[in-house]
């Protein structure tokens, strides 16, 4: 942190930074187009939050959201799981490898790094419940009993990971801003337009202009 920039906001409010990993990044198996160029912006929006967390698409090689797991599947298409509806993608951070890593350039000395997305049957795309929408991840619960009511979100994937997190914050009754600018959108099929409409409606703060 450099000495003129102070944690400025209120001790209630927390910075949730989504995925932000090499995979998510121009030359990563599940690339988010310009998924690097958020990492400036988001690192100095870290300057000016006390309370700072990140999240880590964490996957076994053999993960069911993989294409891979599936014979004969294409990757981006989409299959029935006992859940529901579940996208199948490429290949993308496994637990331990490269692509897993955060971006080099971020800044990582958060005070709680959120891994998701572990369990081979089941996805997660949101920080708070796994793809079931019912399996929580515990977040709500660490954010409770720290006394935050507020969060700010940023980070890959706009229309997944970022905008389920953001959903069921609100669900879970936080207010909630998504910086727009900080984030970067795979777009599938109107993907994130659908996002931004259903983030809106869900009475989430839309700041900063989407790019593109
Ligand atoms: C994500 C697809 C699969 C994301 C994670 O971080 O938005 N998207 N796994
Ligand atoms: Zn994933």
């Amino acid at each position: 942190m450099s000495p003129d920039a102070a944690p400025d906001t209120a001790p209630d409010t927390a910075l949730v930074l989504i995925d932000i990993q090499n995979d998510f990044c121009p030359g990563g198996a599940l690339a988010v187009p310009d998924g690097d160029a958020i990492v400036a912006g988001v690192n100095a929006l870290q300057d000016r939050f006390a309370v700072r967390i990140l999240t880590q698409d964490w996957h076994p090689a053999d993960h069911l959201s993989f294409a891979a797991s599936h014979p004969g599947a294409e990757p981006f298409s989409e299959t029935l799981m006992p859940y529901g509806r579940q996208v199948l993608w490429p290949v993308h951070c496994v637990q331990g490898s490269r692509g897993a890593d955060f971006h080099p350039g971020l800044r990582t000395d958060a005070e709680l790094i959120l891994r998701k997305g572990f369990r081979r049957e089941i996805d997660s795309y949101s920080a708070f419940f796994e793809n079931d929408r019912v399996t929580p991840t515990g977040l709500a619960g660490y954010l409770r009993e720290r006394g935050i009511a507020t969060l700010v979100l940023a980070g890959l994937a706009t229309d997944f990971c970022v905008r389920f997190s953001a959903l069921d914050a609100r669900k879970l009754g936080f207010d909630v801003t998504v910086r727009l600018d900080l984030c970067r959108a795979i777009d599938l099929d109107g993907s994130l337009a659908a996002a931004i409409a259903e983030m809106r409606a869900a009475g989430v703060v839309l700041e900063g202009a989407a790019p593109g």
